[in-house]
């Protein structure tokens, strides 16, 4: 039998998650930026960044975890890094605060560097490479997360789910974005099944006895697999470094101990980074710039298709029809607010 839905306009789910926010103490600022992210997450129809992560959002409000009306302090490092100190809050509003300067250093210097320290994270990255791709920029973001990934060939968890996005400028057009987790796949992906009663593939997880396991509730109880092994599990070692020892944050098994068995949504930092193909092309950025048309195109043409081409051609129909929630998850959210 087809899942009942709600049909909802993106003004609807923007206001939803702003007024089920508020209602918990969060600063209209935050609830603004957080809602535009958790909006857009449901609009490309990306679940387990959507509406549903306003579950465990309002979950680390009650447990007293995030600073709810945290004012982010933007600091000026040098040339080409910028830092923002979220102080404990959601992450959403301090990427907001500084990426225009992460930008218009990119623009003067050909590349840039935004450190963002001590958020509670829980957002796709791919609205904020698309926010780099959108001045004209290239833009790679990596954060950690909790420890709940096995290194490979190893049996204990060590990293997180962390997730590594890249986002490249395409004149006129969606720009170049993919995002993925380096696990086999988004913890939320993994939820998700456990709320729909479904079986997960087998390749995403162990359970605590360290076997495969198609069961989602164990998996969730027990471990998780990196993406392709090795290489993914080299992938989401270098997240670790790049996005926790190098901007001087916690790593995966620091934020995951900082939690203190609370399970709410990690707190770590980010690492964003632009760069610019004008800089670094010089006399050649413009036949850079083909040649990178050229390559979409031979992968097109052969029917094969472009990372989040899924993602826009459902954005187009969301903004055309709304988005179609689970009647489950609609009913889920009300009830935050008491409804
Ligand atoms: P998916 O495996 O669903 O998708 C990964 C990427 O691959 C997307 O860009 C997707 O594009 C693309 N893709 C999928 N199938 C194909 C295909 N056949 N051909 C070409 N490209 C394809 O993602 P994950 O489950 O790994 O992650 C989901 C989200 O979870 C991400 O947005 C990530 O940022 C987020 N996340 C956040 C974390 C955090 O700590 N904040 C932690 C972990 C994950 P498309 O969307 O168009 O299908
Ligand atoms: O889906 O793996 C995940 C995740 C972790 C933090 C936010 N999302």
């Amino acid at each position: 039998m087809a899942e009942a839905t709600v049909n909802l306009s993106l003004a609807q789910v923007h206001q939803l998650s702003v007024d089920t926010l508020v209602h918990h103490g969060m600063a209209l600022e935050h609830a603004e930026s957080i809602s535009r992210v958790i909006t857009a997450g449901q609009r490309d129809e990306c679940n387990s960044h959507g509406l549903y992560r306003l579950i465990s959002c309002v979950d680390a409000i009650r447990k007293g975890k995030v600073v709810l009306d945290a004012v982010p302090e933007v600091e000026d490092v040098s040339l080409a890094i910028t830092r923002v100190d979220a102080k404990f809050g959601f992450s959403q509003l301090a990427f907001d605060r500084g990426v225009e300067s992460l930008i218009d250093k990119a623009h003067v210097i050909g590349i840039a560097a935004l450190a963002v320290n001590n958020c509670y994270h829980f957002s796709a990255l791919w609205p904020e490479v698309e926010r780099i791709a959108s001045a004209g920029l290239a833009g790679l973001a990596m954060t950690p997360s909790h420890s709940w990934v096995v290194p490979a060939g190893g049996t204990k968890p060590v990293y997180g789910t962390n997730p590594i996005a890249f986002a490249w400028p395409r004149p006129g057009m969606h720009p170049y974005v993919f995002d993925f987790a380096t696990s086999a796949t988004a913890r939320g992906e993994i939820e998700l099944h456990r709320r729909a009663g479904k079986k997960i593939p087998l390749g995403w997880a162990l359970d605590a006895n360290g076997l495969p396991t198609e069961d989602p509730e164990e998996a969730l109880k027990g471990a998780m697999l990196a993406f392709g092994g090795h290489k993914g599990s080299a992938l989401s070692a270098m997240i670790e470094l790049m996005a926790g020892a190098l901007i001087g944050d916690m790593l995966s098994s620091d934020s995951q101990e900082f939690d203190d068995g609370a399970k709410v949504t990690p707190c770590h930092g980010e690492l964003l980074l632009a760069f610019s193909p004008k800089m670094f092309g010089g006399a050649g950025a413009a036949s850079g710039m083909e040649r990178a048309e050229a390559m979409f195109n031979s992968i097109t043409s052969q029917g094969a298709r472009l990372p989040s081409q899924r993602r826009f051609e459902a954005r187009n129909r969301s903004i055309d029809n709304g988005v179609l929630i689970p009647e489950a998850l609609y009913k889920d959210v009300l009830a935050l607010t008491g409804r």
